[in-house]
């Protein structure tokens, strides 16, 4: 049977993670593909990940495995098991030098030869907002790769570079679909795992953050210990009618504003004075993607996340992110 000519025209095209990869490769002729294979394993990563999030009540692993974690929270068992898939994919490419996790105190050293081919450093929260997993709650994977720094005088301080200086950032959220946000500079494109075919599909190109919406994510249990402005710029948005929307897990909040707009809050508090969140993966990554997105991502007011010079891989950083409009309204209560 011959297709119609004019038929063909009308079939969307399907374009997989794995085809956007080598698409966005092919605009770098000088490049020889070592990046793409570390998002591959991502990819692959994440499809380890999502099934084992799915089938986690059903196997009983839910629940804690008793351990605490560097930043002193009790460990989920998938936490750990996560945290072994993404060490064991990346450190089967040749192109990682170094992988540093939410979950290892120390990063791990893979390889370090300073010459030869361009290697990387891949950071990563293996499964961010993991005390959802017990109530079917939201959770994700974020990660962010760094160039390799071979002048750096030990090989992990080569980690210890600012978010602007990120060649490629993204995040899986496994909610009631499995969903892969990816930038490498040039916009943030989403793709949604169909487990039909075992692979991820391309759904949005170049995301654009709304401009501005009505909408505040932040835990509002700490409120009396907020700073006072960040009161201030809650008593103000509340009369104006804003909403609030709060998931508990970073992925699922910021995915939230991508889409919607809005503005994404994590300040000081007496118990976290610097913040809670962690700059290198979480603030540096998420904030690309909301700035690619062409949004706002501030640690306090005039102060980019990107701009922030790490002295520490686990160090924490206030958030302020997401619309332009929404994030100028809280600087505007936040000035003394
Ligand atoms: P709180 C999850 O533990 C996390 O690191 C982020 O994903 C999330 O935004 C935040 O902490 C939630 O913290 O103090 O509101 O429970």
């Amino acid at each position: 049977m011959t297709i119609p000519a004019g038929h063909v025209s009308n079939v969307r095209e399907i374009i997989t993670l794995q085809g956007h990869i080598l698409q966005q490769q092919a605009h770098h002729p000088e490049a020889t593909g070592t990046l793409s294979w570390i998002l591959s394993a991502l990819s692959i990563s994440a499809k380890m990940i999502a099934s084992q999030v799915r089938r986690a009540r059903l196997e009983d692993v839910l629940g804690q495995v008793g351990g605490e974690n560097v930043q002193g929270e009790q460990q989920q068992k998938l936490d750990v098991i996560a945290n072994e898939i993404l060490l064991r994919t990346l450190g089967g490419r040749q192109g990682v030098a170094i992988v540093a996790s939410e979950e290892n105190e120390e990063p791990v050293i893979l390889r370090n030869e300073r010459e030869g081919e361009r290697r990387y450093c891949v950071l990563f929260d293996p499964l961010d907002g993991s005390s959802n997993l017990d109530v079917c709650g939201a959770v994700g994977t974020i990660f962010s790769i760094l160039r390799q720094d071979r002048r750096a005088a030990r090989a992990e301080d080569s980690l210890l570079q600012p978010g602007r200086e990120q060649v490629a950032a993204g995040y899986i959220l496994y909610g009631p679909s499995t969903v892969f946000a990816l930038t490498i500079g040039a916009g943030v494109d989403l793709f949604v795992l169909d487990p039909a075919i075992g692979a991820f599909v391309r759904v949005q190109q170049g995301v654009r953050i709304p401009a501005a919406a009505k909408s505040y994510s932040v835990n509002e249990g700490n409120r009396l210990t907020f700073p006072d402005g960040y009161q201030r710029y809650l008593a103000w948005a509340q009369e104006q009618t804003y909403s609030s929307r709060y998931a508990g897990a970073m992925v699922a909040d910021v995915h939230r504003i991508l889409l919607k707009g809005g503005v994404f809050l994590y300040p000081p508090t007496r118990k976290a004075p610097q913040g809670k969140l962690r700059l290198m993966y979480e603030a540096n990554p998420m904030g690309w993607l909301v700035e690619q997105a062409g949004g706002k991502a501030l640690a306090a007011p005039g102060e980019r996340i990107l701009d922030v010079q790490p002295t520490g891989i686990h160090q924490r950083t206030p958030v302020i992110l997401g619309s332009p409009a929404e994030v100028d309204r809280v600087i505007h209560h936040l000035a003394p």
